[in-house]
């Protein structure tokens, strides 16, 4: 099993700490969509990371897909098994998604658009879209002291851990840890994990 894609993208990030939690061994390869585009293109024709390569050699993308294959090979899951635990994550899980995806949104605006194109109402639009995620989050984990379910880590947990340590990376100056100290407990805790550690943000 391959995973593409470097580490800095938070969905590369959240398959391979979940991979690790989930004692599943994988190769990993650092391609860039941007510097990398032909040979990325070589392997999958979508241009996308994360890029996941089974042992068969089928291709997968879309992380949550790729976690899915991951816990069907594992045998096991992530995910609080039913009932409202299971609802609950799914609802965290898509709102860290959505936090992770409008970074990713702004960075396309912002660093691949010329200045002299880029559309300040949209931008405008996307700062809102993840103000709100990341208020959502900060209710969400509370003083950031404990896990969502129990002493176990969930994927809940890794992706909104994951979705706040990309957000500083990318946006530290403009998206000030003050606002979100239950976010900046929690993810500190997470990174100290060995599953983290293994898998730093590159
Ligand atoms: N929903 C996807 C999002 C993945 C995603 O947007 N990846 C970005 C990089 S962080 C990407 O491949 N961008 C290139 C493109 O969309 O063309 C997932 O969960 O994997």
């Amino acid at each position: 099993m391959e995973l593409i894609g470097y580490m800095d993208s938070p969905f590369v990030r959240r398959v391979a700490v979940s991979a690790k939690l989930l004692g599943l061994p994988f190769k990993h390869r650092e391609l860039s969509i941007f510097r990398d585009f032909e040979e990325f293109r070589a392997i999958n024709p979508l241009v996308k990371v994360p890029t996941f390569v089974c042992d068969d050699g089928q291709v997968l993308v879309d992380s949550t897909l790729i976690i899915d294959y991951l816990e069907s090979v594992a045998g096991k899951s992530l995910m609080p098994s039913s009932g409202s635990d299971r609802t609950r994550a799914l609802n965290i899980i898509g709102i860290a998604i959505v936090a992770m995806e409008k970074v990713a949104q702004l960075i396309y605006e912002t660093k691949q658009r010329p200045e002299e194109v880029q559309y300040q109402p949209w931008i405008d639009r996307l700062q809102k879209q993840l103000s709100g995620a990341l208020d959502l989050l900060e209710d969400c984990v509370g003083e950031g002291s404990g896990w969502f379910f129990g002493d176990e880590l969930s994927q809940a947990d890794l992706t909104v851990a994951i979705a706040w340590r990309f957000v500083q990376h990318i946006l530290s100056g403009e998206i000030s840890p003050d606002r979100y100290q239950g976010l900046v407990v929690f993810s500190e805790r997470a990174e100290r994990l060995p599953e983290f550690k293994a898998c730093p943000l590159s």
